[in-house]
């Protein structure tokens, strides 16, 4: 018998794919009551579910766990499972059992959607039935299908954490920053999760501009500046214009590309080095970023209001990622008014309220970690909002011309579902904005 854990989009997934097996299982939750438990006993009538806390008894005649990533290592089932030495594995790895089709990891602290649906876009305009799926939202196991040709997985260090096989034909490790400190013990312990992908990877991919990631011979490089080796990729600066490389042969013009900011002149190189090292046409790849605007909550453009322009980031959800924001909306604006804030990772802040210092005008502070940001924040106006749509009409009163830019740097649950209904909130009452 197998027990799946967790009645989210992945136990889901993996109950589904079960039942199609024809493989006896059973469902638990350590919520009381889970968000999608009617649909769960709607489609899989007979299928036992336990919910609440976890019991012993739930591991009786149970030789596999299927565990969903939202679960921690310090979960009291997890130290269970593993005392009496039952296997416990992710979707990936069940995924990886059953997939006929080679498969690409994409992991790292920020950019991972974003170059996993660059390069899926990249694979279908070079001709390959790609799918994309994993930590981007669709688990990899609905993805499974015959006619596949090519899989792109956003792969999350708690995806990794219960993976112990799995075969990629690539992969990436994009970058590491501290992230989600609250399941590691250090900041080593997050950093070894992230850099595991690499023992399943056949061909690796290395940023080399990333220091915790060791370069590695038999690996194809990417970094901001010129490469160094012929299938390496890189940008070269000349006659004030950059460009992106391939060795010494230039691909396109850095300001062909629609996404802003460095980072993303990072991504797109990781994007363009993946999908050369496994045979993407090179045109097809440099079409797509000449056209890709980047995904929905993601530094995303929203509209103008008299010479006021809307940005919503609100997928970023740490230090860093505001600091990218930021630092790709600077270098074009003189007036940035901020609204950040939600609940706070367990990470230093201390560089993000010096950008904010020095550049910022004003900031507008939401959710859990309101008052303790205010501490490290001395704009000329720093205010406080309940709502998303105070604190767009405040962030709106506070400048004639510039960029109100939702980087909340902070996970959103205190006040949103998720970051999804966070961004959808802002767009919302940046709408309501222009009639008033
Ligand atoms: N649950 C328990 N006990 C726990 C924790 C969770 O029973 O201690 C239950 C919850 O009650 C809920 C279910 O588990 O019913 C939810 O499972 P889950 O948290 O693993 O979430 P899923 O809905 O399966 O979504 C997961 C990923 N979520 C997490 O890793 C937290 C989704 O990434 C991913 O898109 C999806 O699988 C498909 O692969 C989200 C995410 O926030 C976007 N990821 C983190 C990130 O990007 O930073 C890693
Ligand atoms: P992830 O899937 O890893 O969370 P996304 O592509 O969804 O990454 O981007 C999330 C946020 O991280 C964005 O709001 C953006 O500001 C920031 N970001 C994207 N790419 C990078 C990068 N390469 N380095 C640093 N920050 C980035």
């Amino acid at each position: 018998m197998k027990l799946v854990l967790g009645l989210g989009v992945t136990g889901f997934s993996i109950a589904r794919f079960l039942a199609k097996q024809n493989i006896a299982f059973k469902l638990a939750d350590s919520r009381s009551q889970p968000t999608l438990l009617s649909e769960f006993s709607t489609e899989l009538p007979g299928i036992k579910i336990s919910t609440g806390d976890w019991q012993p008894s739930l591991l009786d005649d149970v030789d596999e766990v299927f565990i969903s990533p939202g679960i921690a290592q310090s979960e009291s089932i997890v130290i269970w499972a593993r005392e009496k030495n039952i296997e416990i594995t992710s979707d990936i790895e069940l995924f990886s059992r059953f997939s006929q089709a080679p498969i690409i990891g994409i992991t790292g602290s920020n950019g991972k959607s974003t170059v996993t649906q660059l390069l899926g876009e990249m694979a279908r305009a070079s001709g390959k039935k790609t799918a994309i799926g994993g930590n981007i939202g669709k688990p990899a196991l609905d993805c499974l299908s015959d006619d596949i040709e090519l899989y792109i997985l956003e792969l999350s260090s708690y995806q990794l954490d219960y993976t112990k096989k799995l075969e990629l034909l690539t992969g990436v490790v994009l970058n590491i920053t501290p992230d989600h400190l609250d399941r590691y013990d250090s900041f080593e312990h997050y950093t070894s999760s992230k850099l595991s992908l690499y023992q399943y990877c056949q061909n690796l991919v290395i940023n080399i501009d990333e220091p915790l990631i060791p370069a590695k011979t038999l690996a194809v490089h990417f970094g901001l500046d010129m490469p160094k080796t012929d299938q390496n990729f890189g940008t070269v600066t000349c006659h004030g214009s950059c460009y992106f490389l391939k060795g010494d042969d230039v691909l396109m013009g850095v300001d062909e590309m629609q996404l802003i900011g460095e980072h993303n002149v990072a991504n797109i190189l990781a994007a363009l080095t993946l999908g050369d090292q496994i045979g993407l046409d090179m045109s097809a790849m440099t079409g797509c970023v000449k056209t890709f605007k980047g995904l929905e909550h993601r530094l995303e453009w929203i509209s103008q209001q008299q010479g006021v322009e809307f940005y919503n980031d609100s997928k970023a959800t740490n230090a860093l990622s505001t600091i990218t924001a930021l630092k790709a909306l600077i270098s074009k604006h003189e007036n940035i008014v901020l609204i950040a804030g939600g609940i706070a990772k367990e990470e230093s802040h201390a560089d993000l309220f010096e950008l904010i210092n020095r550049d910022v005008v004003a900031t507008v502070l939401i959710g859990q970690s309101a008052n303790e940001f205010e501490l490290g924040i001395n704009t000329a106006q720093t205010v406080h909002a309940q709502t998303m749509q105070e604190a767009v009409s405040l962030a709106k009163g506070m400048i004639n011309n510039g960029v109100i830019l939702l980087s909340p740097a902070c996970a959103s649950f205190d006040m949103f579902d998720n970051f999804e209904h966070r961004g959808n909130a802002f767009k919302q009452a940046v709408a309501a904005e222009l009639f008033n």
